[in-house]
């Protein structure tokens, strides 16, 4: 195999074997013949720590002392994945990693399958959150990641006897990190609750109680830049155990917290994906990292300043909001530079609006976060007064902007009815400079839905920068194979720091020989993900058939019950002998992804689905034709393994409803190819890749939307086709469910009268394009061929290019000089 050649590596294999010595005597206190692959892990990552630590200190020195602004994303999710070999790949030591590991008698791969991983996001948006700091620090660009490190991460999914979802707490944090550097005396106060008193004509609050934030530091090494940025992930402690002398003793009994109740509030990331839970801890969590970092900001950037400039602040970092979780962030700096330093609100308005940014990330309107205000009042009475403040404000610059009463009524931060709610997309887009959708489709209805009086009034907030994945963990560390071929056809690696260059590959797809080592690539992709399930799961997976994966959050809108749907229906086929078993194309559906706990319906359908597993794959009359796997607990590992060994990727939603998808990006760049609707990202990729090399189906938006206003009934269509007809009534019957009826009873009465997102209308399409695409894998020559064309073609889904929108089109900055 060609090698990679990495960045140039700072440590020979022989420094790396020391130092991995060295580690094991005085931090583990074993010998390396005590040692156990957990001993080595934890050595060998303080090694690379060790290595990257001058790099870690010029990056910040430099953009503390240089002139180049800062971005700061503040994140609720860091769904950042193992970090040992993406830090080794970015740092240039893989090769003396594995070397030195092997001198010291240990297999790299089970020292590296030690580590356990850092679960801390929900899904799309935290493993974006996650890439784009790695562009960040690649693209040599001065950063920090802000968020939360939770005690206990997503939860971990298992299955039940009955194919049910069963949760279990995640304590990822059970055995030695060595990547999170805890840094006590950088530690913040975050403080709740109280009252807000006027002293010399100024507004103070009194708190009531305070938690102590302390800064856990994870380096975020960039790939060949030789710049480290910093994800800064904030821990809740109390302050009972350590600081009696924080208040003065009448304050000290009311201010300090009972240490459960403090530190609740980073211990567990909430597992909702879209929709909001109106819960006081969220909030909590909420204005507590976003408080600490606000700090932590003027703490680095105005070092030991009684008195600092804050007007300078807009020069110095430029903050991005991810989705709004973070946006009680504009009324914290508010008060920060009104009660704390004194300054005026004109000026304190100007500071704020020109440091924030916000990012929208859904179309769901159910996900927009909208609170209470009185639960705002009771945990952060000062907010409240500012944001009321910030309310009125606005509302008498809309005056000025239009006549339309009914038009500033409507866009109202704060709402006027009994009990008032604050909508926090309303707050981010008048209290930010840009406003940003994550995909060309999903800014375009931001701008003409969700937003759209805004955008009316504010036409030049709004802007698009489409997401994007880093090709060093979606690529080099998860395809080595198809590295190498890459780089063999290119002649260089530099693709790995600017993936339009894969372009280059494009009339490679002309050339059998190279289109069949492309082949041989996916082949042995799927030898290795076969064994891996096997391992992990016992799973037999067959590689000599289609592997067909969907893996997302389990979503009505993101419609796993139209794959399943299409699959019982095939099956359904075979069974009445419509279609012969020996003409049906063997294919391997391959299913990954987590519910909400409280998702009834997203949970009757993994329960569904894996008990149609256990039907077909059981089945002697399909003579393993159609297998169906859903492999628990779907995370970045899983990801990692499962993309490169991937066929046909699914990218089913609705139209209108995925406001990107990422992991559609991930398939394009490895080989798959999308069987996919118009929507999010898909209309792009499928842009990129020629309409030709995309398997297309399915309502666009606005035939959705006229169906949606014509009356939608899905009990049409279940009658129309016979094919869902004949799903349904098997899903009905109790094929899936031991022959008891009422098991799924509920998601086949959700089907035949509402089905809100529209799965039966699609159902006919979807199962049409079938035909298509396994006429197409039946000659291997030509689905490889437009396979390799997806790849040729996909640079532009490039999280560094993503990163250069955001600075070109938003941040305005740069790398570090
Ligand atoms: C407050 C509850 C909550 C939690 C998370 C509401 C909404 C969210 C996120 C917005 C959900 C999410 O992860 N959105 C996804 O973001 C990705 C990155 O931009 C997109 O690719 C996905 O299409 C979008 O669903």
């Amino acid at each position: 195999m060609t090698e990679i050649t990495a960045p140039k590596s700072p440590v020979t294999t022989a420094e790396f074997a020391d130092g991995i010595r060295e580690q094991l005597k005085y931090g583990q206190g074993v010998t390396p013949e005590q040692a156990t692959p957990a001993d080595v892990y934890v050595a060998s990552s303080l090694v690379v720590r060790h290595y990257l630590q001058d790099a870690w200190f010029k990056t910040q020195q430099d953009m503390v002392n240089g002139k180049t602004k800062a971005v700061g994303y503040l994140s609720a999710e860091f769904l950042i994945g193992k970090q040992l070999r993406n830090a080794l790949l970015n740092a240039g030591m893989l090769d003396q990693f594995d070397e030195a590991v092997e001198s010291l008698g240990f297999d790299p791969q089970t020292v590296v399958d030690a580590e356990y991983e850092p679960a801390l996001g929900n899904g799309g948006l935290g493993r974006l959150a996650a890439c784009y700091v790695d562009s960040l620090a690649s693209l040599g660009v001065p950063a920090f990641g802000y968020g939360i490190q939770y005690r206990y991460g997503i939860f971990r999914q298992e299955f039940d006897s009955e194919g049910r979802q069963v949760e279990k707490p995640e304590y990822w944090l059970a055995n030695e990190e060595p990547w999170g550097h805890v840094d006590y005396n950088r530690s913040q106060k975050v403080s709740f609750g109280g009252t807000v008193v006027e002293e010399n004509g100024r507004k103070v609050w009194k708190p009531a109680w305070s938690v102590r934030a302390v800064p856990v530091d994870y380096m975020v090494p960039g790939y060949a830049s030789g710049r480290v940025d910093t994800l800064r992930l904030w821990s809740a402690r109390s302050y009972d155990e350590f600081d009696l002398l924080t208040f003065n003793k009448s304050e000290y009994l009311d201010a300090v917290k009972p240490k459960v109740e403090a530190e609740n509030i980073s211990k567990i990331l909430y597992p909702e994906d879209s929709t909001p839970q109106g819960k006081r801890l969220r909030l909590e969590q909420q204005y507590f990292f976003v408080a600490a970092s606000i700090q932590d900001v003027i703490r680095v950037f105005y070092p030991g300043q009684s008195n600092p400039d804050l007007t300078t602040l807009p020069d110095k970092i430029t903050f991005q909001l991810n989705d709004t979780h973070p946006v009680i962030g504009i009324p914290e700096l508010m008060r920060v530079l009104i009660d704390e330093y004194g300054y005026d609100w004109a000026t304190a308005w100007d500071i704020t609006t020109k440091t924030f940014n916000y990012t929208c990330h859904t179309l769901l309107p159910e996900a927009l976060e909208v609170w209470p205000a009185d639960l705002i009042g009771e945990l952060l009475p000062r907010h409240l007064e500012i944001i009321n403040e910030i309310n009125d404000h606005f509302l008498e610059e809309l005056k000025g902007k239009t006549r339309d009463k009914e038009k500033i009524e409507r866009m109202r931060i704060v709402t006027n009815e009994e009990n008032p709610k604050v909508r926090m997309a309303y707050l981010a887009t008048a209290g930010g400079s840009h406003v940003n959708g994550v995909a060309e489709l999903h800014s375009q209805l931001l701008k003409d839905v969700t937003l759209r009086d805004f955008s009316d009034l504010y036409p030049d907030k709004f802007t698009n920068v489409t997401n994007g994945v880093t090709p060093r963990r979606f690529i080099r560390l998860a395809n080595p194979r198809l590295s190498n071929l890459i780089t063999e056809g290119l002649g260089t690696d530099k693709w790995l720091s600017d993936l339009e260059m894969l372009k280059g590959l494009e009339p490679l797809a002309k050339d059998d020989e190279f289109v069949k080592k492309f082949a041989a690539v996916k082949q042995a992709n799927k030898e290795d993900f076969a064994a891996y399930a096997k391992r992990e799961y016992g799973f037999e997976l067959d590689p000599n058939t289609m592997f067909n994966s969907m893996i997302k959050r389990l979503h009505e809108y993101k419609r796993q019950s139209l794959k399943i749907l299409a699959l019982i229906a095939k099956y359904a086929d075979i069974k009445s002998g419509k279609v012969s078993v020996d003409d049906v194309l063997p294919r391997t559906v391959i299913f990954g992804a987590k519910s909400a706990p409280g998702y009834y319906l997203a949970k009757m359908t993994i329960q569904l689905i894996n008990n149609v597993a256990r039907v077909v794959n059981n089945d002697p009359d399909i003579k393993g034709k159609l297998h169906v796997y859903y492999p628990w607990n779907y995370n970045v590992r899983l990801a990692q393994h499962l993309i490169p060994a991937t066929d046909l990727d699914e990218q089913i939603s609705q139209a209108g409803k995925e406001a990107s998808g990422t992991g559609n990006m991930k398939f394009a760049l490895n080989g798959a190819l999308t069987v996919g609707t118009l929507d999010g990202a898909n209309v792009e990729i499928r842009e990129r890749v020629g309409a030709e090399n995309f398997f297309l189906f399915g309502m666009t938006v606005d035939e959705v939307d006229a169906l949606y206003a014509q009356g939608y009934h899905p009990a049409v269509y279940y009658e129309r086709d016979p094919r869902l007809k004949a799903a349904i009534d098997m899903v009905a019957d109790g094929t899936f469910s031991n022959g008891d009826r009422n098991t799924y009873a509920p998601l086949v009465a959700d089907w035949l009268t509402k089905d809100w997102f529209m799965t039966l209308a699609d159902f006919t399409a979807y199962c049409d394009i079938q035909g298509e695409i396994e006429a197409l894998y039946r000659d291997p020559l030509e689905w490889n061929r437009k396979a390799l064309l997806n790849v040729a073609n996909s640079g532009y889904f490039s999280s560094d290019r993503a990163i250069q929108d955001y600075l070109d089109k938003i941040w305005h900055t740069g790398p570090l000089a």
